[in-house]
């Protein structure tokens, strides 16, 4: 795959080989999502959804946050209906996002609160460097998560922590996220990049179909009844079996040599 740049000016969109890199961009405003984000974000989903011999997506942000929440100023003015409509888009995107078929990771770098925690709360693994704050501040504006928040964070770290948070709106550091299960990893802000990069390409260096099947079978699997998943499980095991990578990577093991897989 050749490396390639796209921007919608505030969300960037870089190939780098295998890996697909998005970069929230207003920086000036801590990245907080309005409308124009949230279309950017849209589009190069749909554009790394197309994108051949993509494995893995990396999500963070430009400057001093990853995404201080939804644009307050954005909101402000905004009628029910169309708040509503905004939620509505925003949880289009956010799907859109963490069903791409390649692992999403979270590079969280900075503030991470309100929508930026919801966005976060849609890619497969959250990273973050020791500068990260997570919160969910929405009823200190009076409002709630309008992005999925009161869903997926109590899915990904159980219901008291994540009412402890919703409750409080209070704002946690990158130790206590790691804690409660929230991210996974914390590096210093100058080895996060660096770090979560040899994650994705670790990643990206295994079969393409078998990662897929595992994302697929994995979020299946939080929905499904288990007898329902396994059973998944069982028939996407043989189909997997009978890939070419499947045959390279275990004849690769049997000859003692590194396998090469092609996605199969
Ligand atoms: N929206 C708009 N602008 C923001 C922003 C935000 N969420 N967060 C920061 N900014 C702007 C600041 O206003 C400031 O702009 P200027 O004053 O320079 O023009 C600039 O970014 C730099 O921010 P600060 O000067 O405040 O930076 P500090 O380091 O001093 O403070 C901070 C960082 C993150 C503690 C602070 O900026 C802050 O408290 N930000 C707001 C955090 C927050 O409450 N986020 C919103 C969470 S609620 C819904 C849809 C979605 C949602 C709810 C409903 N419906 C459709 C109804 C979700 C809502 C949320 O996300």
């Amino acid at each position: 795959m050749s490396d390639l740049k796209q921007s919608h000016d505030s969300v960037l969109l870089e190939i780098k080989g295998h890996v697909g890199w998005l970069t929230l961009n207003r920086p000036q405003a801590l990245n907080a999502l309005n409308a124009s984000v949230l279309d950017a974000l849209e589009a190069h989903v749909c554009a790394l959804r197309a994108t051949e011999g993509l494995r893995v997506v990396v999500l963070t942000g430009a400057g001093k946050a990853f995404v201080a929440g939804a644009d307050i100023k954005a909101m402000a003015d905004l009628s029910p209906q169309s708040a509503a409509a905004f939620a509505a888009r925003g949880h289009r995107v956010f799907q859109a996002l963490s069903d791409l078929p390649v692992p999403v990771l979270a590079a969280v770098n900075g503030f991470c609160l309100g929508g930026g925690c919801e966005l976060a709360l849609s890619c497969d693994v959250i990273y973050a460097s020791d500068k990260a704050k997570f919160g969910q501040p929405e009823v200190k504006l009076g409002l709630i998560p309008g992005f999925g928040g009161t869903q997926r964070l109590a899915r990904k770290i159980g219901p008291m922590a994540a009412g402890a948070l919703l409750f409080s709106g209070g704002m946690i550091d990158a130790a206590e996220a790691k804690r409660l299960g929230l991210c996974l990893e914390v590096y210093s802000p100058e080895a996060l990049i660096e770090a979560v990069t040899a994650k994705a390409e670790e990643i990206a260096a295994q079969a393409p179909l078998a990662v897929a099947q595992a994302k697929a079978l994995l979020k299946l699997g939080l929905e499904a009844p288990l007898a329902t998943a396994n059973a998944f499980e069982a028939q996407a095991f043989g189909v997997i079996f009978d890939s070419q990578d499947a045959k390279e990577g275990v004849d690769a093991f049997i000859n003692k040599r590194a396998a090469t897989f092609n996605g199969r």
